[in-house]
């Protein structure tokens, strides 16, 4: 493992073993490169993505918390998109390697400046492991003396050979549809045939996809729902870091904490996790 800093400043650790390699930000312990020995890139990176830390980046792994999408109201609307975990420099906390790989340990505590965000005290962990498998998790731990509920997700972009190839299989049979704004019915595997952003609140524990390259199983841990988006053309073009001829290259397919989200009382933590692993 090594510390790199980028032409802007901000600080990346660069992952080789024996299995696997990845590169993962301390701003916003964003994950932005995983490839198993192989195997093709599993994450879609904007090319035009910021790399200042001036916006929280565009693809790999954003960790939205502790809210998705706009804050609730009695947070404040006026709040960063999908909280500020992903635009926050974190703090490495250990690196260790063991039989399966490599993992990383990082680290965000509240301070003076994310309380007038969000009023609580927290310790937020995220873990990744870079083997033939990529685990990842975020643990919230309420280190305040009141309870505090989260919402939120490993938004994952993943790298795709193209939009007909992309298949996904186990999100249920029902979803919210943030296009239409009306809950609707999902009948067997999804196929990206327009675009989409929906919330499937009742998926399987381990969703299936193919991405053209591979067959890829998804294990969530902890998560209520699962969301898909794929922005298409007109979205795309209108994203000044999204490159605009790229979007049939990439799905999001996020882990995810929605809806009345998780409570967790004072003292008391929860993870919420995805598992990775290549079917084919
Ligand atoms: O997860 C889907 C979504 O919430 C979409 O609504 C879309 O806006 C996307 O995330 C990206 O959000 P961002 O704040 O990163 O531009």
């Amino acid at each position: 493992v090594t510390l790199a800093t980028g032409s802007a400043g901000l600080s990346y650790l660069l992952i080789k073993n024996d299995h696997a390699e990845a590169a993962i930000s301390l701003f916003g312990a964003h994950l932005m490169h995983y490839q198993a020995n192989g195997k093709h890139p599993l994450l879609w990176m904007s090319n035009t993505s910021a790399q200042d830390g001036s916006k929280p980046f565009r693809g790999g792994v954003p960790i939205c918390w502790p809210w998705f999408g706009p804050a609730s109201a009695d947070i404040g609307t006026d709040k960063p998109l999908h909280g500020f975990a992903r635009i926050n420099e974190w703090k490495l906390e250990g690196i260790s390697e063991n039989a399966d790989g490599t993992l990383i340990h990082l680290v965000l505590e509240s301070t003076e400046k994310t309380r007038e965000l969000w009023p609580h005290d927290f310790r937020l962990e995220f873990e990744v492991q870079v083997g033939a498998e990529l685990t990842m998790s975020i643990t919230t731990t309420n280190t305040g003396s009141s309870e505090l509920r989260y919402r939120g997700a490993l938004h994952t972009y993943f790298d795709t050979l193209n939009t007909e190839s992309v298949k996904i299989s186990g999100l249920g049979d029902r979803f919210y549809d943030k296009l239409t704004q009306s809950e609707r019915a999902q009948d067997g595997d999804l196929l990206l045939t327009e675009g989409m952003d929906r919330i499937y609140t009742a998926p399987a524990a381990a969703v299936t996809f193919t991405n053209g390259y591979e067959t890829v199983q998804l294990n969530n841990g902890n998560a209520n729902s699962v969301v898909v988006w794929n922005p298409w053309d007109k979205i795309a073009a209108n994203m000044p870091d999204f490159d605009s001829d790229r979007w049939p290259t990439m799905v999001c397919i996020e882990t995810a904490v929605t809806g009345e989200g998780v409570v967790v009382a004072a003292g008391e933590e929860h993870t919420l996790s995805a598992t990775l692993r290549y079917l084919a």
